[in-house]
């Protein structure tokens, strides 16, 4: 696929999640109308991944996958909700607007992050088919959401006593990102039913495309534009975070991508022509602006 393939079929499978996230926040209480605020917008990368993942494998079904992908997309609006928080990175701009605790105030947006997280896991349990296959789906990302994920890789991010070295880079940049961008292919293959070979064949692709991920966002920090992030850029270097440009210059940290780039689409190549949608993928994430 050339570039703007990919761009089309990202777009047309953001499109497809936003429909689909729609249908939750249709009604319910007003908590519902805040928490729908900060999951507007927002790229969708994670539930595309697991769509993407679950139609390489040979899923059929759609809605089999959507709440799925949905709830991935509750728990990513979640983190970033208490990401901005005056006590975390004090951001006031996500996804081009005032953030939950600027728009709310901060109890409230702690409490619609904690909202978003329980009502992913309604979606991730809902109905009676595929039982099994739900329940890997919670035990995989329960995993990587807390204190041996995200919720770690928040903790190494804040910490003021930092060693900047590569391996304390690596360890905040695996658990903050890439294991959350590895397990939405992992749970598409799950829910496809794919092999367990399979399945964690694609959870390790993906967490180089999530380092790879989490490269870019870093570099963007540095060069990005205001307007096309939707956030503030040079939020990192004003904190004193160790990113990958402080480790390794800018140019140290495109080589990098670069690097990871090709080990994640080593990967997805090996596993055949259904996986190059994902390799094609990796190569947009390498290039993006946003
Ligand atoms: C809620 C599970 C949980 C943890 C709380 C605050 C926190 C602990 C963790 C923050 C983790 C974090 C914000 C990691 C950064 C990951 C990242 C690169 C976010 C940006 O993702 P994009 O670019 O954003 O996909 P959009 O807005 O497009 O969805």
């Amino acid at each position: 696929m050339g570039n703007s393939d990919i761009a089309k079929y990202l777009a047309d499978q953001k499109v497809r999640v936003d429909n689909a996230l729609e249908k939750y926040f249709a009604d319910g209480n007003p908590l519902f109308r805040i928490m729908h605020y900060s999951v507007d917008r927002g790229k969708r990368i994670r539930p595309i991944l697991a769509i993407t993942s679950f139609t390489a494998c040979g899923g059929k079904e759609i809605g089999s996958i959507m709440p799925i992908a949905c709830g991935l997309e509750l728990i990513h609006t979640y983190s970033l909700i208490h990401d901005d928080l005056p006590s975390m990175d004090n951001d006031d701009l996500r996804r081009g607007k005032p953030s939950a605790h600027k728009k709310f105030g901060e109890a409230m947006a702690i409490l619609s992050g904690d909202g978003l997280c329980a009502y992913a896991f309604e979606l991730f349990t809902q109905g009676n088919d595929l039982m099994e296959e739900k329940y890997a789906v919670v035990q995989s990302l329960s995993e990587v959401i807390g204190p041996n994920g995200i919720v770690y890789g928040q903790v190494l991010d804040i910490a003021e006593q930092q060693v900047r070295i590569p391996h304390s880079l690596r360890l905040i940049h695996y658990n903050k990102t890439a294991k959350f961008i590895a397990v939405s292919l992992k749970c598409g293959a799950i829910m496809a039913q794919a092999s367990q070979k399979m399945i964690d064949a694609l959870f390790s692709a993906g967490v180089y495309l999530g380092m790879l991920f989490q490269y870019t966002d870093d570099i963007l920090d540095v060069v990005g534009e205001k307007s096309a992030l939707g956030k503030t850029p040079g939020k990192d270097s004003t904190a004193g975070k160790l990113t990958a440009p402080v480790l390794y210059g800018l140019d140290g940290a495109r080589f990098r991508a670069q690097r990871y780039t090709q080990l994640a689409q080593n990967r997805f190549t090996a596993l055949g022509e259904r996986f190059d949608v994902l390799s094609d993928i990796v190569a947009f994430i390498l290039k993006r602006t946003y």
